[in-house]
């Protein structure tokens, strides 16, 4: 079956985003004066939890606090994420977070192809559309056919909503379309919504269950950052996945 559109995830996936989110997190935190603070070893646990506000609504529900404080301190978690999505998007607007190696080359490459593209993203679409204007340009929104992320589903990843709500924009079935995912949440939501999956883990993601893949590689690579030991290892035509190479490989395996 042929591929007719591509649906990427957006943090971890097409931009190595958790850094800048961590920071953003501590730095509402401060404003806020709660004493919190999230180190990396501590935020790479965290992560499991997706979404902003229910990550922080689960660390409230891990501290010693009376149950009028814990009260007190959920009712805040929504103006703490505004505030950390202020200083997060003001980062990527200044450039602070590239794409990830071979996605822009990728998702050019699969439009010359006549392929459609979406997105399917826990993040807050102000978020996706700072990160697609600062790397992609003033039209970089517009190479995407269907944009689903942040609250428009209830049931976050890994639950399979938000790539059910991307193939609804998409108007095409599951079998025509094919997921790029960073962690085993996001594996488990495209795999859940019928989706083959290329995973590219990054340092927050690494070493997750990532057999449900239909590809598993360290980054999409490109001419530039050729992947060690490809072709050959995973890859057959370039040290880098092409989209004709990945058309063709996926598009077996669903025959
Ligand atoms: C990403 C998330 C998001 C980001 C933070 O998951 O879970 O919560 O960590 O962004 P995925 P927000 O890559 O699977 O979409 O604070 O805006 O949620
Ligand atoms: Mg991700």
């Amino acid at each position: 079956m042929s591929i007719e559109a591509l649906i990427f995830d957006v943090d971890g996936t097409m931009a190595d985003t958790e850094e800048a989110h961590r920071v953003a997190f501590n730095l509402a935190f401060e404003r806020y004066r709660l004493g919190w603070v999230w180190e990396r070893p501590e935020y790479r646990e965290l992560l499991k939890i997706t979404g902003g506000k229910e990550r922080m609504a689960s660390y409230i529900d891990t501290l010693a606090v009376s149950p009028a404080e814990r009260r007190r301190l959920s009712t805040m978690v929504a103006d703490i994420h505004a505030e950390k999505t202020r200083f997060y998007s003001s980062f990527v607007a200044d450039g602070a977070v590239p794409l990830r190696d071979g996605v822009e080359r990728l998702l050019r490459e699969a439009l010359e192809a006549g392929c459609k593209l979406a997105i399917a993203s826990t993040t807050t679409a102000v978020n996706i559309d700072v990160l697609l204007h600062a790397t992609l340009g003033p039209r970089g929104l517009d190479m995407f056919n269907a944009i689903a992320c942040g609250d428009q589903v209830r049931a976050k990843k890994p639950a399979p909503d938000i790539y059910e709500l991307a193939l609804r924009g998409l108007g095409l079935p599951a079998e025509h379309v094919v997921a790029f995912e960073d962690s085993p949440n996001g594996l488990r939501a495209a795999a859940a919504a019928g989706l083959r999956t290329v995973v590219t883990p990054t340092f927050w993601t690494e070493g997750g269950d990532f057999s449900a893949a239909a590809l598993l590689l360290p980054s999409l690579g490109d001419p530039t950052q050729p992947l060690p030991g490809e072709p050959g290892g995973r890859l057959e035509s370039a040290a880098w996945l092409g989209f004709a190479e990945l058309a063709r490989r996926l598009s077996d395996r669903a025959s």
